[in-house]
């Protein structure tokens, strides 16, 4: 769970919660969650929410930030309508440019910036972004943003508003003081591999979008013990921002040798993909496993890893040491 404002709401009552839905727009709409159910047919998908700053405390040189290890990410089926409907409903006038999203945590002091993020017109209706208001079969958890979150399908969490109650077409692009989410945190540097060396400056940066492709072993840690000579199943899983996971390899010996993992069930193209290989070690002491996932467009995870000074993306090939006893 992460909010980056203090005034976090204790209590939300579904029955006097309301979206508006504002801007540059020919209608404003005022809706309760009854209301917005009942707008478009519910849609439903499973997608990974990872935190841009996952992982951030392998950064090395290290940066500020959570010291964050490989658990700010998670996957769920979520329920609710498509954004675009919503949109349409309202009816988005000429000219629209981003569409803002505020949720109902608020600064404690006015000095703060407000947490709002903004999406560009044409992915705001690309019919896939959605408002939800189920995960896993039931309501939204309080603290992961009850009753409504905008989820972003292949794109970084910090997108995915909590308490979602405001959103406004906005006819320029998203500037000043509450805007601070978008033009100063989460920007990465703008170049190939989005990163620069460590003690220096980008030249340009943009704000952070879809995920690269990542994945992780599951079903060993850094220090387990393996007993040699006897096959045990290596279990993981694979994601990435939407092209789907084509190839997942692994390695037993640090990386010299790759053998390729047996796919799980295809929960659809943002979900997380299981994967599983049955392997054996043959000599005792320490061993180095390696997974590398590649997605449908080609993209594989790099062998280094690089750097950017918020320790955002992290996506580099994880090593984890065992011992074979
Ligand atoms: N309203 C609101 N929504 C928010 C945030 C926030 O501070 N306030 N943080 C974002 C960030 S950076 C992340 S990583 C995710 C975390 O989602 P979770 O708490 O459901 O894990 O929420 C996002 N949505
Ligand atoms: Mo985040």
């Amino acid at each position: 769970m992460r909010y980056h404002l203090a005034n976090i709401p204790t209590a939300i009552d579904p029955d006097t919660y309301r979206l508006v839905v504002k801007g540059h727009v020919n209608t404003t709409l005022n809706l309760s969650l009854v209301e917005l159910k009942a707008l478009a047919n519910h849609v439903e998908l499973v997608a990974v929410n990872q935190c841009s700053g996952n992982s951030r405390g392998f950064s090395s040189p290290r940066v500020f930030g959570a010291q964050l290890a490989n658990g700010a990410m998670g996957n769920a089926r979520w329920v609710g309508v498509p954004l675009k409907a919503v949109l349409e409903k309202a009816g988005v006038k000429a000219g629209a440019k981003q569409v803002m999203f505020n949720g109902l945590d608020q600064p404690v002091l006015p000095t703060t910036s407000d947490f709002r993020k903004t999406l560009n017109i044409d992915h705001a209706l690309d019919g896939e972004v959605m408002l939800a208001w189920q995960m896993n079969g039931s309501d939204i958890p309080f603290l992961n943003g009850f009753p409504l979150k905008l989820i972003v399908p292949g794109y970084f969490g910090t997108y995915w508003v909590k308490h979602l109650s405001e959103i406004e077409v906005l006819d320029q692009q998203f500037e000043g003081h509450d805007a601070l989410f978008m033009t100063k945190a989460y920007r990465i540097p703008d170049n190939e591999c989005n990163c620069i060396t460590p003690g220096t400056t980008p030249d340009k940066t943009r704000p952070i979008s879809t995920l690269p492709v990542r994945s992780f072993i599951t079903s060993v840690t850094n220090g387990s013990v393996i007993p040699v000579g006897r096959t045990i199943e290596l279990k993981g899983i694979a994601f990435d921002g939407g092209a789907g996971i084509k190839l997942v390899e692994v390695s037993i010996d640090g990386g010299k040798t790759w053998r390729t993992a047996k796919l799980g069930s295809d929960l659809g193209r943002y979900s997380f993909r299981e994967w599983i290989l049955p392997v054996k070690f043959n000599i005792k002491g320490g061993a180095v496993l390696m997974v590398r996932a590649t997605n449908r467009q080609g993209e594989v995870q790099p062998p280094n890893s690089t750097w950017n000074p918020g320790g955002y993306r992290r996506h580099v090939i994880e090593s984890t040491g065992v011992m074979i006893v």
